[in-house]
């Protein structure tokens, strides 16, 4: 019989049923327990185990010692802590929003949550034209309560060092480093072109001089502004979805960072969807319909994000300067900017770099797989560029807008 409790070791699906029956207080005795590995991320192993005479269930999401992606990343496996602690203390900020974590395991590094199976993920759900109607306002109240209640704005400033500190997360936080800030920006062997966009990479990302100065002020913007507890890899395949619901989850690239952060994330990511509607969708009217959705949706978050962090800020801010007059607004201006910022790389490096997004590589047609590939990159480059000006939704929606008519 195997011992979790002495040295780890990278768990099987029966081993998973093992662990739920002596380690968790989760089911009853008398359960009869099976076991799915259903990870489908670049980096971890997920057991959902469940009781077959109950139907009750729980998922195991343990931190293997290299990234499922390429052997390439070895990784320390505390990241399973930092996502356990973060969840937890997400839990209390934005209630309603995040699973729940029953167990945290150092020695196995892995960690019990609630099992969300009646939600579907976010990207697979926009990759078949769903609508959540819910969804900017559920994560607008998830962005401001996590970035806004984490920061000096509100918290004391010796505690909230001590949460930096715990939060130090520097492996994974190299992956973006390189892999966000660096590799798409110049013609690295990692990258992962297009054949059909290479010329359009070379012309209008790598030989552009003026581009890639903005993006080494973002790329330490992102290493030295310690300004909120982010989640760090808040794409559409972070969130579980159902018409009612929405649960972020997935932060184990969680460090303290620019509030943009997790908010660009989010908008690039809905961008991806937005191009492969345009492509994938033959329909004119359904086309539209979904496209108004999608561009509706971006606006509304943005929207959501500076009514609610204004007010959020009016009701909680302890810090004395933050009265000031304009300095609310100058504040709200930067993390509006570094949300620019942030899509705009993010909407370059999942089309260049190393790990794409499904809703371009399901296009299967490649001319049209290139045009949106472009679109990405256009979109990507004018919200980089035009950052200092992005303050509204609409002016986030008017990038995408005269991209797609180019
Ligand atoms: C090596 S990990 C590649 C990507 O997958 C994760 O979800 C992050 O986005 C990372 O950049
Ligand atoms: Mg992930």
């Amino acid at each position: 019989m195997k011992d979790f409790t002495k040295e780890y070791f990278t768990m099987t699906e029966s081993d998973a049923i093992e662990y739920a029956k002596r380690h968790l207080d989760f089911f009853q005795e008398d359960a009869e327990l099976t076991c799915k590995e259903i990870g489908d991320g670049n980096l971890n192993y997920v057991f959902k185990v469940v009781d077959s005479k109950t139907n009750k269930s729980v998922i195991i999401k343990q931190a293997g010692p290299i990234a499922r992606i390429s052997d390439e990343f070895k990784l320390s496996p505390d990241r399973n802590r930092i996502e356990s602690e973060i969840l937890k203390l997400q839990y209390k900020l934005a209630p309603g929003y995040v699973p729940e974590v029953y167990k945290y395991d150092p020695i196995m590094n892995c960690c019990a949550m609630e099992d969300l199976s009646d939600h579907e993920m976010m990207r697979g759900a926009l990759i078949k034209h769903k609508k959540f109607p819910l969804f900017a306002d559920h994560i607008s109240t998830f962005l401001v309560n996590t970035l806004l209640l984490t920061s000096d704005v509100v918290m004391e400033h010796k505690e909230k060092k001590a949460l930096v500190k715990s939060f130090i997360n520097p492996e994974l936080c190299e992956i973006s480093e390189d892999l966000v800030f660096t590799e798409p920006f110049y013609d690295c062997p990692r990258n992962d072109v297009t054949p059909g966009t290479g010329d359009f990479v070379k012309e209008t990302i790598w030989d552009d001089e003026a581009l890639k100065l903005e993006t080494a002020k973002i790329k330490f913007e992102f290493m030295t502004n310690a300004q909120s507890l982010v989640h760090g890899d808040l794409h559409t395949g972070s969130v579980f979805i159902k018409e009612d619901s929405t649960k972020v989850f997935d932060p184990e690239f969680a460090f303290y960072g620019p509030a943009g952060y997790d908010i660009g994330n989010v908008i690039a990511n809905l961008t991806f969807a937005y191009a492969n509607a345009l492509f994938t969708i033959e329909n004119d009217v359904e086309r539209q319909d979904y496209v108004a959705y999608l561009t509706n949706t971006i606006k509304d978050i943005i929207d959501l994000f500076n009514e609610k962090f204004s007010k959020a800020w009016d009701e909680h801010a302890t810090e004395f300067v933050a009265k000031y007059k304009g300095f609310k607004e100058y504040y709200l201006g930067t993390v509006l900017r570094d949300t620019a910022a942030i899509a705009g790389h993010e909407l370059i490096r999942r089309i260049i770099g190393l790990a794409h997004v499904k809703d371009i590589t399901v296009i299967s047609d490649e001319k049209a797989r290139v045009l949106a590939e472009k679109i990405c990159l256009t979109v990507g480059k004018t919200f980089i560029l035009n950052r200092e000006n992005m303050k509204t939704g609409d002016n986030f929606i008017d990038v995408l807008k005269s991209a797609e008519e180019q």
